[in-house]
């Protein structure tokens, strides 16, 4: 049976075989899903952050390593899909516009999905006006937005204020979410929310859809 820092070390590695190997024979092992994520995977893309920082890693390792990441998940994605009981709310989700960052919005929609939320996920780089269809056609209950680059966190501010632009601001929550944001900033812009991970996130949705 492979270590749990089998995983780790895979992901800090870029080695997406090992690490998806890893997983699987972790989860069949009857590993807790969310602890793999939350010990191991998590922890392993913070190493990497620190690493890129120290520039001891470059943006081909980061892509390696994001690979791994992403392959991991994966597998554990349906797993923690499967804890959802009925719907509490229709949510969409989706990367600010000028960023391509999904890892954490990708795990923060899982989670969502997990706890019963139906998700609607417009990946990276999504416009205000990408929102503001989706609401239009579908509806929705809460909208999450991720960032992760300073140069990118203020299209969370711009997305607000093209939703009030719109007279959807009150129809919808907002939260938001990625590495550089803060509870502050959430205020400051006139978010609904902020939470710096996907159980927070997920508690966070619950309350502001009366869902808990
Ligand atoms: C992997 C990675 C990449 C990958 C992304 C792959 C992918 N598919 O996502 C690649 C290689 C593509 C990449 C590219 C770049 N990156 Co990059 N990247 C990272 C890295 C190492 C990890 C990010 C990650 O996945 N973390 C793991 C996840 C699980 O964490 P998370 O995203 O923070 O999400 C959690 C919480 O924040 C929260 N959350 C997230 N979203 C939301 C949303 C809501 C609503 C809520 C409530 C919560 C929530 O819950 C999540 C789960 O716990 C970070 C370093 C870091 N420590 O963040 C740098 C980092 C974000 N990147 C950085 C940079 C500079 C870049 C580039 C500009 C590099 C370059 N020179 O090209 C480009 C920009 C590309 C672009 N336009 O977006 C900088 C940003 C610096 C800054 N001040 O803005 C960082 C901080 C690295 C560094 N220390 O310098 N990157």
């Amino acid at each position: 049976m492979p270590e749990m820092t089998e995983l780790k070390e895979a992901i800090l590695r870029g080695d997406a075989k090992t690490a998806v190997a890893a997983t699987r024979t972790l989860l069949a092992e009857g590993i807790d899903p969310v602890e793999l994520v939350t010990k191991q995977m998590i922890p392993a893309m913070d190493e990497v952050g620190r690493r890129f920082e120290c520039q001891d890693y470059f943006v081909p390792e980061l892509l390696l390593s994001a690979r791994a990441m992403k392959s991991a998940l994966e597998l554990v994605r349906p797993l923690l899909i499967e804890r959802g009981a009925t719907p509490a709310g229709r949510v969409i989700i989706g990367t600010v516009k000028g960023d391509l960052h999904d890892i954490g919005k990708n795990l923060v929609a899982s989670m969502l999905e997990g706890a019963g939320f139906e998700v609607v996920d417009l990946g990276v780089d999504v416009t205000p006006q990408k929102i503001i269809s989706e609401i239009q056609a579908q509806g929705a209950d809460l909208v999450a937005l991720s960032a992760l680059l300073t140069t990118t966190m203020p299209n969370m501010k711009t997305t607000i204020e093209e939703l009030k632009k719109a007279g959807m601001r009150e129809k919808v929550k907002v939260i938001i979410g990625g590495a550089p944001v803060t509870q502050q900033y959430a205020d400051q812009i006139g978010a609904d929310g902020f939470s710096d991970n996907a159980n927070g996130a997920v508690s966070l949705a619950r309350r502001l859809v009366g869902a808990s």
